[in-house]
Formats: C-alpha cells, structure tokens, sequence
C-alpha cells in the first residue's frame, strides 16, 4: 500500500458515492484556486474523474434528471490525488479515496461476484487504514417515509447492518494501540438533499427535520464507533452536500418489490426536476471532506512535532524506537511533511538555488494545508 492520507466510503449502491467523490473533487480545486497550489491527479485519477465529469455533464444536458443515468461504479477505484505546489517536482501531500461498487458492502452480493471476492480484502485494508469513513446518506428516503410500512424499509434501504458492520470495523482499527494516537473523523453526509434547504437556490424549510432524523437513525452506528474506541475520541461531522445543486425531488415514490428472501420489500425511487434550465451544477459544502482531511493532517504534523521535541529528551534507544513506528499515517507525515525529510530528498537537486526554492515551495504547500483547515465550515455542517 503507498503511504498516503486515506480515507473511505461506506454506503449502499446508487446513494451517490461516485458523484460525491467528483464533487469533492471539484470543490476542492475552487477551494485552491489562486493560491499557487494546485490539486495533481494520477493519470488514472485523472481518466476517471473526467468520465464522471463527462457522465454528469451527459446527464445534465439531456435537460431531463433521470436518476438513474449513472452506470453505477463496476469496480473498486483509488482516487490518487495530491495538493501540490506550482512548479515543485518533489510529491506534494498525496490522498487516496476509495470508491468502489456499493452492492459489494452485502456480503450475499460479494459471494456472488468473483472480482467482489478478490477485491474485497483490498477495499477492507484501505478503510481500516483510512482517517476519514464517509457515510453518504439519501436524504429522500428518510425524509419521505410516511407511512409504518415506508419507515420500516428506510434501515434496508440505507444498508444499515452493513454500514454499521463496517463502521464498527474501522472505528475498531481506530482504537488499536498503532493507530490511537492518529486523528480519525467519521463524516455523516446527507445527499440528495436539495430539496430540504434554501440556502443553496431552493425554498426548503427542512434542514432541522433532516438533522434530527440522521441523528436518529444514526445514532446507533454513533454509538457503535464510540463503543469500540473506548482509548480515543473520534471526530464526528455532519455535513449534507449538494452533489447536483440544481435539482428538486418533485416526488418519492414507492414501489412494491420482494427482497432476496421473496419476501415483499419496498423499494424507494425519488423523480427530481432541474430548477433551472439550462441547469447549472452548484456543489455545495462538498469542500468539508478536503477540509477535515487536511485538519487531520495538519493536527498530526503538530503531534509529530511534539514527538520530535520530545524525542530529543529521551535516550538514543527509545528514540530509535519511536523511528521505527513511524509506518502508515506517521511515516506518511514524516515523508511528506517534515523538514528534515524533505531537505534530505533535497540533497538530490542540483543547486544551491533550486534547494531554495524547493524549500520555498515546501513551506507554500504547508501553509495551504492550514488555510484549508481553517477554512470556514459552510454553516450547513456541524461538529456533533
Ligand atoms: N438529486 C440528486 N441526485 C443525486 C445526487 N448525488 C447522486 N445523485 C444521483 O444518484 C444516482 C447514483 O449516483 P452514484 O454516484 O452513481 O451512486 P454510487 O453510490 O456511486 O452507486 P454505486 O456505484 O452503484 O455504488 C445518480 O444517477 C446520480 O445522478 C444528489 O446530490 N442529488
Ligand atoms: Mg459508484
């Protein structure tokens, strides 16, 4: 695995994960712009983002919102991405985000497809690895629930045993003695949500009906991350994002299906209608997960630091030791943010000037990294 700052969704399939990874994306190159900072992507990264902006964009011009336009994602896929200043060639701060199919959060569904069952253990490695466990939610079906019937479908519908099962998997590697001391946040994002605000171009008044159900129905996977990491605290925000912006749920509907049992199940399928036309994507506060991604980073280069201050007081032995431990996310904020670390690789260029100016950037790219994670959180999110 590359030493990188993970993070991970969780969340069944068509809850929008792919969109909100490309919206993430987006929103944090607005965040950079003007700043001499750039976001680099790998050209895989690359190919992949610029097919889903391209699908969107498809999906946007068809002047029609058929949610259903999206293939849905066939595979696992590490987004690589890098904060990376203008002209530098050494790394900048890489992220890795793990995407994959959500069908294969069912372990029923994985025992099905033999790529699910090959790939499986490499997406449960990346999530226990990760600092960040994204949960998207669809907002419509729990906002549009009404009768027992339709509220009693809402925890299959939004894969509750299996997003609990694997939020329990991560908070536990959280809480193990090589992680504890790693910064750790687990994100609540409500998505599909546009129609519930009125800050974002819509009428809605339901933003306190939307909080107080996540919280709800949430509060027992909340519960879970705090059970198991009884050694640590774990951050925990909401943050509803609009993935499209321009776009309102004109109607739920509910349809009548049996489930993998035969029994009857109800399955929800939202119809929505762009506001305007020609429609115009707004993201908002997709930013929050480059934010809180960022803030752990930065919260762990002061840790370290501290570390290396203390280390200077102990004896020679322990101080080895210390170095030793320094794999997974400390090794990857030494490598990518230390001075030391840096200047080392900096022995490699040439002059004297150009060491100048790689130091330059470094200290550049270490300011950005802050100013990110201070930026102002939107006012829709919350520290719960
Ligand atoms: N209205 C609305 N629709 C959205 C939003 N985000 C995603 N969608 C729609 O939801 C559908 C599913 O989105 P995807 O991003 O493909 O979902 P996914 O979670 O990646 O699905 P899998 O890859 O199958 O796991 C798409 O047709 C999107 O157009 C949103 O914020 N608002
Ligand atoms: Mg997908």
């Amino acid at each position: 695995m590359t030493l990188s700052f993970k993070a991970s969704m969780v969340g069944p399939s068509r809850v929008g994960k792919t969109t909100l990874l490309t919206a993430i994306l987006a929103e944090t190159e607005t965040m950079l712009s003007g700043s001499g900072i750039a976001l680099a992507l790998d050209e895989a990264t690359e190919m992949r983002i610029r097919r889903n902006r391209r699908d969107l964009r498809r999906a946007i011009e068809a002047g029609e919102f058929d949610s259903g336009s999206l293939g849905g994602s066939q595979s696992m896929f590490v987004y690589e991405v890098e904060l990376k200043a203008a002209g530098d060639t050494l790394p900048g701060i890489p992220f890795s985000l793990l995407d994959y199919p959500g069908a294969w959060l069912d372990p029923a569904a994985r025992a099905a497809r033999p790529e699910a069952k090959e790939k499986w253990p490499e997406c449960e490695a990346h999530i226990a690895e990760s600092l960040m466990l994204l949960v998207p939610v669809e907002a419509a079906v729990l906002m549009e629930a009404v009768t027992p019937a339709q509220r009693g479908a809402v925890a299959d519908l939004l894969g509750f045993e299996d997003v609990e099962a694997m939020a329990r998997k991560w908070a536990r590697a959280r809480n193990l003695p090589e992680h504890r001391e790693e910064p750790a946040v687990l994100v609540l994002a409500p998505l599909k949500c546009e129609k519930y605000f009125d800050d974002n171009g819509g009428k809605g008044r339901e933003a306190a009906r939307l909080r107080k159900l996540v919280r709800e129905k949430y509060r027992s996977m909340i519960e879970v991350v705090q059970e198991e990491t009884p050694d640590r605290t774990v951050r925990i925000v909401y943050a509803p994002v609009d993935t499209y912006g321009c776009v309102d749920l004109m109607e739920g509907e509910w349809i009548t299906t049996t489930d993998d049992e035969g029994q009857p199940a109800l399955d929800f399928q939202g119809h929505y209608r762009f506001r305007e036309l020609p429609p115009r994507i707004r993201v908002k506060a997709a930013g929050t997960v480059m934010r809180e991604l960022c803030r752990c980073v930065v919260s762990g280069q002061d840790r370290a630091e501290q570390r290396r201050a203390a280390d200077a007081r102990t004896t020679y032995s322990e101080a080895l030791e210390r170095k030793a431990e320094r794999k997974g996310f400390w090794g990857a904020v030494e490598f990518y943010l230390s001075g030391e670390s840096r200047a080392n690789r900096n022995t490699l260029l040439a002059s004297q000037r150009s060491l100048a100016d790689a130091e330059a950037r470094a200290k550049q790219l270490a300011e950005a990294l802050r100013r990110i994670a201070a930026t102002p959180a939107d006012p829709r999110v919350e520290e719960w």
